[in-house]
């Protein structure tokens, strides 16, 4: 059995969303147009399940965070994809691809034929055993990458009030989740190898700040060391976590964010891949010219720093896959695609943005004693990249405009002393 599309996207996550929506405004004729998506669920803001979605009063639940929400854009329910003619294939994976004869092979058997194909499969979370560890089916082990996790954590959260949770991880994950538990009224040890949290992409202070504003909330932080095994009970869940460095951490669940993979094992020998994403050019075109790669996924050139880059958040999904559309649709008039990383978090009552790219020296800069500090990066003589916590909506706009001019810094202890003003004046 078979059906044959002019547009075909697989993956049905924020990316997926997002291009529908280009889609849509350039013109897409009814029946044109066919997502495939594991999901059971159609598109929709990723970032909110380790949010609002894990928050004990007044949770955020579907449909309100449906793409494309959180881009101020339209709500696009099941019904706006019927409306518009757009087939979604829900709850089905695509299991081979045959990108010579353009289809798509699902683990329903149907065989799903493209003229052009986006590929918008997202990544998935690194499990405990790629670690050579075990314990990853425990009830009460959970990770977050999608709807069915999120659900899973938030029984365990309620399962787990007045109690412990170890979070293993110290990046987006962990951070974001030990705030929610917090608010859950567990009591939060967070576990990580590097000196301190969200190594990739803050400095030491930065980290500090950070670090104290959660200690204040009671949660412990185990640095340097990694986990070396779960003692399981006999019902089934882990009832302590055993580190490298020998203590033992007794517990009532446990969160998991030790990174990602991206979703490429569908092109794997079939198209380019570089720095462990499908290579695209500056339309998002891959190596084949009929398929297009967004979001997590794809590792596209960042004009603006000379290289190429995977990104993984959902600023450069949602933009990336416009991008795209926008190409295939209107391929003579279109430019290359030209982004400025941004990247955000919201925990507790903090706020934090950052743009660009965090090399080169760092110069810190406003109050880490109050709430409202940030950090520019200066690379070969340029701003390259700026985070503010605390900001308001003007200020992360200024900063966005500053960092994408890249302007000369010449003095770094004028920049300093400049703070935020520095920005305004650039
Ligand atoms: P995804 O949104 O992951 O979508 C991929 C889709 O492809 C999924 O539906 C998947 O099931 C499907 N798929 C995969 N393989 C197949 C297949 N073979 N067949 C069919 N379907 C398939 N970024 C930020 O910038 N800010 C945030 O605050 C933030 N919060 C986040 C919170 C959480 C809990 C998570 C997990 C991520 C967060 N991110 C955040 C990152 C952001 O959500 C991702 O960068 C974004 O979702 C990437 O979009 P995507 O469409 O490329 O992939
Ligand atoms: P991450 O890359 O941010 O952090 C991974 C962390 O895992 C590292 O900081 C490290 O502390 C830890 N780690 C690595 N190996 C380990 C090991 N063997 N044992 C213990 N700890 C180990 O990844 P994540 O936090 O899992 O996030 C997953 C994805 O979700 C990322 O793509 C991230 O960008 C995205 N996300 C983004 C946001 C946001 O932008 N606000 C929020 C949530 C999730
Ligand atoms: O970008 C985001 C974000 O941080 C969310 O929580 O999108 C979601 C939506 O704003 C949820 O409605």
């Amino acid at each position: 059995m078979g059906r044959a599309f002019v547009y075909v996207i697989v993956g049905g996550g924020v990316a997926a969303g997002y291009a529908a929506l280009e889609f849509t405004k350039r013109g897409v004729s009814p029946g044109e147009l066919c997502i495939v998506s594991e999901e059971p669920i159609s598109p929709y803001e990723r970032p909110a399940l380790s949010k609002g979605y894990l928050l004990p009063e007044a949770p955020a639940r579907l449909p309100s965070f449906h793409t494309c929400v959180g881009a101020n854009e339209e709500r696009l329910t099941p019904k706006w994809y019927n409306e518009h003619g757009i087939e979604l294939v829900l709850g089905t994976r695509v299991k081979s691809a045959d990108v010579r004869r353009k289809t798509l092979l699902t683990t329903t058997g149907e065989t799903i034929s493209y003229k052009f194909l986006i590929v918008a499969t997202g990544a998935r979370a690194l499990k405990l055993e790629e670690f050579g560890l075990s314990g990853s089916d425990a009830e009460n082990v959970c990770y977050l990458r999608n709807l069915a996790d999120a659900n899973r954590l938030v029984n365990a959260m309620q399962s787990s009030v007045g109690g412990n949770a170890v979070v293993i991880g110290g990046g987006y994950i962990g951070m974001e989740c030990a705030a929610s538990l917090v608010i859950n009224k567990i009591k939060v040890t967070m576990v990580f190898p590097e000196a301190h949290c969200m190594a990739r992409l803050i400095t030491p202070k930065i980290a500090s700040y950070y670090e104290d504003y959660y200690k204040s909330k009671g949660v412990t932080f185990i640095k340097g060391t990694v986990l070396s095994s779960f003692d399981i009970d006999s019902n089934g869940k882990v009832v302590a976590v055993n580190l490298k460095d020998g203590s033992q951490l007794p517990t009532d669940m446990v969160v998991v964010g030790i990174g990602i993979r991206p979703n490429t094992s569908l092109f794997e020998g079939q198209l380019t891949l570089e720095k462990g994403g499908i290579k695209v050019n500056g339309k998002l075109q891959s190596s084949n010219s009929s398929i297009y790669a967004v979001g997590d996924v794809a590792t596209f050139p960042l004009k603006l720093f000379g290289e190429t880059r995977r990104l993984e958040h959902v600023d450069s999904a949602r933009k990336s896959a416009r991008h795209a559309v926008a190409a295939i649709m209107e391929t003579d008039k279109m430019g290359e695609f030209d982004y400025l990383p941004f990247f955000y978090s919201r925990v507790f009552t903090l706020s934090w943005q950052f743009y660009g790219d965090n090399a080169g020296e760092v110069i810190h800069f406003g109050d880490f004693s109050g709430s409202t500090f940030g950090a520019y990066w200066v690379n070969k003589g340029h701003l390259v990249g700026s985070f503010l916590e605390g900001g308001t909506k003007e200020e992360y706009e200024t900063l966005a405009k500053a960092t994408r001019l890249k302007p000369a810094v010449e003095d770094l202890d004028e920049l300093e002393r400049q703070g935020l003003g520095f920005a305004l004046a650039a």
